[in-house]
C-alpha cells in the first residue's frame, strides 16, 4: 500500500513538493512517469519510443503545427468574445490542443467521434466549421453541423453519455461488418461517472470497436485528480480487461501515435483501448470558473514548460522542417482565422423563440405542435407579439 501511495501521490503531481525532473522530461516538479509514451520531448527533442513507430511526413508535421496554432487562436478568440458578451460560455482548450488534434488526425473516414464540449480540437480535425461550435456557445442553435458527414457526433455536456452513445454506436458498426473504428473522449472526472464504468464493461465484453481517450486535465471543475482515483487512470484498464495506455498529452506526435494504433486494433477486431492523454488544462473550467480558487499560480507555472505548440515549434525549427516564413504564414492564417470568427459570431441572426420546436424531433408530434401552438398564441398576447 506504501508503494502505490506514493505513486499515486507522485502521479497527480504536488505542487508544493520539489519532484526530481525525469530526464528529458522538462519542467522540474512534475512527476516521475516511467509509462509515459513520449516521442517529442518538452524541449522539442525527437525520441523513438519501441511500441510506437511513427510513420509521418514533413507536410503532415507543418500540418501539425498549423492545426495547433490555428485551434489555439480560434480558442482565444472565443475566450475574448465570451467576455464582451457576445457568447454565453465558453469551454477553453487551452494547453489541450496537442491532445485533442493527435487523436483528431488519428481518425480515418468512416471513423467516428463522440465529444463532450470541450472538444474544440476534434472539431477543427474532423472539418467542422468553428462557426458551427461558436453557435453553439452563443445559444442561437443546437450546433449545426451533420454528425454523419463529419464523423463527429454533437457535444454531450452531460458528463461521461458520449461514451454510452460511443459504446452503442460501436456495436452497431460491429454489427454492420464495418471495418470502422469509435473514439469516446472522456475528461478525468468522468472516469468516476456510472455510465462510463458501464460502457467500458459493454466494450470490452463485446470486444466493441472503440477507444476511450481520456484526457486527464488533472481537474474536474475544481476537483483535482487525487479526489477521483487512487490509481493512475490509464491503469483502470486492466480491470475491465483492455489495455490502456498513458501518453504525454501535450506531445501531439505521441498522442498521434498512440491513438492511431489503438483505432487500428478496435478496426481489427482488437476490442477496445483505454488512452490517458496526460495533459493540463492551462485556462478555467469554463468562462464561468475561477480557477485561482482551488490551484496554485505555481503549478500552472510548471505546466506553461510543458506547452504543446512550443515544443513542436521547437523540433520543426531545429530540425529545419520549418523557417521563419512558414511560421509568419501560420500567424497571419490565424489572424484571418480569428477575424472570421469574430465577425462570424457577432453577425449570427438571433433565431425565432419558436425555432426551439423544431429540432425536438424529426417529425413534428401532435402533442409537440399543440405545444408550439400554445406557445405562439403566448407570444401573439402582447402588444406587437412576435408571430
Ligand atoms: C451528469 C453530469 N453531472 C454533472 C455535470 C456538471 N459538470 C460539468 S463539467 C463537470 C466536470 C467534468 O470534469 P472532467 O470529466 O474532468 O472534464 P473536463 O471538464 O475537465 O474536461 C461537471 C461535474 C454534468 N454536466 N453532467
Amino acid at each position: 500500500m506504501t508503494a502505490l501511495r506514493h505513486e499515486t501521490d507522485a502521479d497527480i503531481g504536488d505542487a508544493t513538493e520539489v519532484v526530481d525532473p525525469v530526464p528529458g522530461a522538462g519542467a522540474p516538479h512534475l512527476p516521475q512517469q516511467p509509462d509515459l509514451v513520449q516521442l517529442l520531448t518538452p524541449e522539442g527533442e525527437r525520441v523513438e519510443h519501441p511500441e510506437y513507430p511513427l510513420d509521418i511526413s514533413d507536410d503532415e508535421l507543418r500540418g501539425l503545427y498549423r492545426d495547433l496554432a490555428l485551434v489555439r487562436r480560434w480558442d482565444v478568440e472565443a475566450t475574448a468574445l465570451q467576455r464582451q458578451g457576445e457568447l454565453g460560455i465558453w469551454a477553453s482548450l487551452l494547453g489541450q490542443e496537442a491532445a485533442q488534434v493527435g487523436a483528431g488526425r488519428a481518425l480515418q473516414d468512416g471513423d467516428m467521434a463522440f465529444p463532450t464540449y470541450r472538444e474544440h480540437g476534434v472539431a477543427w480535425a474532423r472539418g467542422v466549421d468553428p462557426l458551427h461550435v461558436m453557435s453553439l456557445f452563443r445559444g442561437v442553435d443546437n450546433g449545426g453541423w451533420n454528425p454523419v458527414e463529419r464523423g463527429f457526433n454533437l457535444y454531450t455536456i452531460v458528463i461521461g453519455a458520449q461514451c454510452l452513445h460511443a459504446t452503442g454506436y460501436a456495436m452497431g458498426v460491429q454489427r454492420d461488418g464495418a471495418e470502422n473504428a469509435v473514439l469516446a473522449f472522456l475528461g478525468d472526472g468522468a472516469t468516476s461517472q456510472g455510465e462510463v464504468n458501464e460502457a467500458m464493461i459493454f466494450a470490452a465484453s463485446f470486444s466493441a470497436p472503440v477507444v476511450f481517450f481520456c484526457q486527464n486535465n488533472q481537474y474536474a471543475i475544481s476537483v483535482p485528480l487525487e479526489r477521483q482515483s487512487k490509481v493512475p487512470l490509464y491503469q483502470r484498464a486492466a480491470g475491465f480487461g483492455f489495455p490502456g495506455v498513458r501518453v504525454d498529452g501535450n506531445d501531439v506526435l505521441a498522442v498521434l501515435a498512440v491513438t492511431r494504433n489503438a483505432l487500428r486494433a478496435a478496426r481489427e477486431g482488437q476490442g477496445p483501448t483505454f488512452i490517458e492523454a496526460f495533459t493540463y488544462r492551462m485556462g478555467a473550467h469554463t468562462t464561468s470558473d475561477d480557477p485561482t480558487r482551488y490551484r496554485l499560480a505555481d503549478e500552472v507555472e510548471q505546466w506553461k514548460l510543458r506547452d504543446p505548440i512550443a515544443r513542436l515549434k521547437a523540433y520543426l525549427s531545429r530540425s529545419g522542417l520549418a523557417d521563419a516564413a512558414f511560421f509568419d504564414g501560420v500567424e497571419a492564417e490565424a489572424d484571418q482565422l480569428a477575424a472570421r470568427i469574430r465577425s462570424g459570431t457577432v453577425d449570427m441572426p438571433d433565431p425565432r423563440p419558436t425555432d426551439m420546436f423544431d429540432a425536438v424531433y424529426a417529425e413534428q408530434t401532435p402533442h409537440l405542435a399543440a405545444q408550439r401552438a400554445a406557445f405562439e398564441a403566448y407570444q401573439a398576447s402582447f402588444e406587437g407579439g412576435e408571430h
